[in-house]
């Protein structure tokens, strides 16, 4: 069936997590979806409750973003008219590891530098190309507030998203001329992912971060980045830095208990 009437969006990464609660909320609003991530069981399991729900397409993509064939064969399976995409939210990533820098790993650097930059990069060259020929697309990246200010054992993960502030930042200066947007939004802790037992090799312990204050939700960043994604064609929101309101900054977080809502 030929889908070029409705707003297409790819979200990579969309397993658990941010990229799991985009989905649900791009659904709702009627949009259709790419969802990837590694998974296969997880996609499947998403595409059916969303399909079952509301009346949209959805095509799933399980590869493995650190792989660029793998990556070029996704986008290649695609039909033209999924490759016009509406916007890309380059979701996908991870932090693997909280050592000082003497005592890092080197495989984990290499997991969060391959997943968070260079896998990131791989999927916006595919797709931003096609928008350069369309004249038309809204990529928007998943930064962090690591992204904007360090703190202890955060040395590697800090670097990718540093490096995603600054693509972010010179993919919108060469993009803009082709009526492209590119925006990011970063947030501070964020609950409901994966992330920190990720982190921590599945440490459940290790990964208990958040049990003395709260943290955002991750559907409160999907609201965020919906948002982001919704506005109208002249207006380009360029960063979002948004954390928990006991979250004053990545160094200073009030631990006193949670908030009850
Ligand atoms: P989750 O671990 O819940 O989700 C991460 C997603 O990325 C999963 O769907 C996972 O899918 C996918 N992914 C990871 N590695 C790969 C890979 N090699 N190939 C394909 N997909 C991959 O974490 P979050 O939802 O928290 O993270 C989403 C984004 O938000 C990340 O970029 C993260 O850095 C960022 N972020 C998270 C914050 C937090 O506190 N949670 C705060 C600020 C930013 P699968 O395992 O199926 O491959
Ligand atoms: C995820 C938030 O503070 O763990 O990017 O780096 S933090």
């Amino acid at each position: 069936m030929k889908i070029s009437f409705s707003k297409k969006v790819m979200i990579t990464g969309a397993t658990s997590g941010i990229g799991n609660a985009n989905a649900k909320i791009f659904a709702k609003n009627g949009f259709n979806l790419i969802i990837t991530g590694r998974r296969k069981e997880k996609l499947d399991e998403l595409k059916k409750k969303l399909t079952n729900k509301y009346s949209i397409h959805i095509i799933s993509l399980c590869f493995d973003i650190r792989n660029q064939a793998e990556v070029k064969k996704a986008w290649k399976s695609l039909k033209p008219e999924w490759k016009q995409l509406d916007i890309l939210i380059n979701n996908a990533g991870l932090a693997k590891g909280f050592q000082p820098i003497h005592e890092g790993n080197s495989d984990d650097w290499e997991v969060m530098i391959d997943t968070n930059v260079k896998g990131l990069l791989y999927i916006t060259r595919l797709v931003s190309q096609e928008m350069v020929k369309n004249k038309k697309g809204h990529i928007i990246n998943l930064c962090s507030s690591a992204g904007h200010e360090v703190y202890p054992n955060g040395n590697v993960y800090c670097a990718t998203k540093f490096a995603v502030d600054a693509l972010t930042k010179s993919m919108r200066l060469d993009l803009y001329k082709f009526g492209i947007r590119v925006s990011q939004v970063s947030p501070g802790h964020v609950e409901e992912t994966e992330f920190a037992l990720v982190r921590f090799d599945g440490d459940e312990n290790k990964a208990k971060m958040y049990q003395d204050f709260t943290p955002l939700k991750s559907k409160d960043v999907a609201e965020i980045i919906y948002f982001v994604g919704t506005r109208q064609k002249h207006i380009n929101i360029q960063d979002i830095l948004v954390m928990g309101t006991q979250q004053a900054s990545n160094n200073y977080i009030d631990r006193s208990g949670r908030l009850i809502n």
